[in-house]
């Protein structure tokens, strides 16, 4: 398959993951032709993403296409592509909350938005799920400035705050209609909230939930549990077979430690998070907010505030969620959800891809198998 010789291409932080922004109309309009062309440009498939511009991780492998929007309620269309690191594979399957914060600076900066003076606001429709988002972050003199004092755990020194707020969704809060669900032997709560996400109580797969994301992801045993766990739940809520998709992720749940609601251990799916996703901690805060979850006895959801502060392996993650939970029939829901994220712009400029010679599309050789996901 053979594409454009070179890119338009801005490289962003987004939030703790970092991605590759493009304008749609500067990509192959084929979905194949579009796929191929990405995976060259990131360097996949290898696990060391070599000869692309990929981070060799789930984080570091992702890309953002934006558009100006054809629905008059939005300003611009985000696609967001998970690139596989060591598998020849991209996928639109599910939705990234931390390269988002990037989309309305991005927007600006491509001159899809006319920015305000002082701050701007984007409205965002996320074309992953179809649900909208607004980020609103500052623009003095009518540019976008990502210096400031905002910090993010996960992410070194400060920036400029990225506010983003979600509507009430249009999809279930509770995909399997159950607030808790035995999957292969374990209490779970099957939560979406923008992501979804199967809460799990660390000490049912035999962990603690404070331990270090390398240490879990060596835990063979513990793979293998979860592995089952997510293919059980994936079918009950309606996902199909989510061997090789991304979604739901998992999250170990685990008393706080450090004066927030909750520990996580957040896997997405199989690599362990070094932090936890936006719609991630959106999907675990909506499910600490449902009477009668697994968080139940672990967490500690602060009653008379929206906010609740999730801890994960780098620090902890504040996220406004305000969760109805339901009654005389109508399910729960999670009426509004906001957060602050921080993006930076890193690099803008050209990406060259990878030659579409044949044998580049396979993986590089070596011994030691497939890297994790
Ligand atoms: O949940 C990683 C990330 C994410 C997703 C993942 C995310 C979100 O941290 O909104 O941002 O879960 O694969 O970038």
């Amino acid at each position: 398959m053979t594409g454009p010789a070179e890119v338009r291409c801005m490289l962003m932080r987004g939030g703790t993951s970092r991605g590759a922004y493009f304008l749609a109309d500067d990509l192959p309009a084929d979905t194949a032709a579009r796929d191929d062309l990405l995976l060259r440009v990131m360097g996949s498939p290898d696990p060391r993403q070599i000869d692309g511009i990929g981070g060799a991780h789930p984080l570091t492998s992702k890309v953002a296409v934006v558009s100006v929007s054809d629905d008059p309620e939005v300003d611009v269309d985000y696609l967001f592509l998970q690139v596989a690191v060591d598998r020849p594979e991209v996928s639109d399957r599910q939705n990234c909350g931390n390269l988002l914060a990037g989309v309305g600076p991005f927007a600006v900066e491509r001159g899809l938005v006319a920015p305000g003076d002082g701050e701007t606001s984007v409205r965002i429709r996320m074309l992953n799920t179809g649900e909208p988002a607004v980020a609103t972050f500052p623009t003095p003199g009518g540019r976008v400035d990502y210096t400031g004092d905002a910090e993010i755990s996960g992410v070194p020194g400060s920036a400029a705050p990225v506010g983003i707020r979600f509507p009430q969704g249009s999809r279930p809060l509770l995909p399997t209609g159950n607030v808790r669900d035995t999957v292969a032997g374990t209490s779970v709560t099957c939560v979406d909230n923008g992501m979804p996400t199967v809460l799990i109580p660390a000490s049912a797969v035999q962990v603690t939930g404070y331990e270090e994301p390398e240490d879990l992801e060596k835990d063979r045993a513990l793979a293998g549990r979860l592995r089952e766990i997510r293919l059980t739940a994936g079918r009950l809520m309606g996902l199909g077979d989510v061997d090789s998709t991304t979604v739901p992720k998992l999250s170990l749940l685990a008393p706080p430690r450090h004066g927030g609601a909750v520990t996580t251990r957040t896997f997405i799916p199989v690599r362990c998070h070094t932090s936890i996703g936006v719609l991630g901690a959106a999907s675990v805060a909506a499910g600490l907010r449902l009477p009668g979850g697994v968080g139940e006895g672990i967490a500690r959801p602060p009653a008379r505030s929206d906010r609740m502060r999730i801890e994960h392996p780098t620090g902890f993650l504040d996220i406004d969620t305000r969760v109805d939970p339901g009654s005389d029939g109508s399910p729960p829901a999670a009426r509004r959800t906001a957060v602050v994220r921080t993006a930076r712009k890193l690099f803008d400029g050209t990406v060259f891809p990878r030659s579409a010679a044949p044998a580049a599309a396979r993986p590089l050789g070596g011994n030691d198998g497939p890297a994790p996901r």
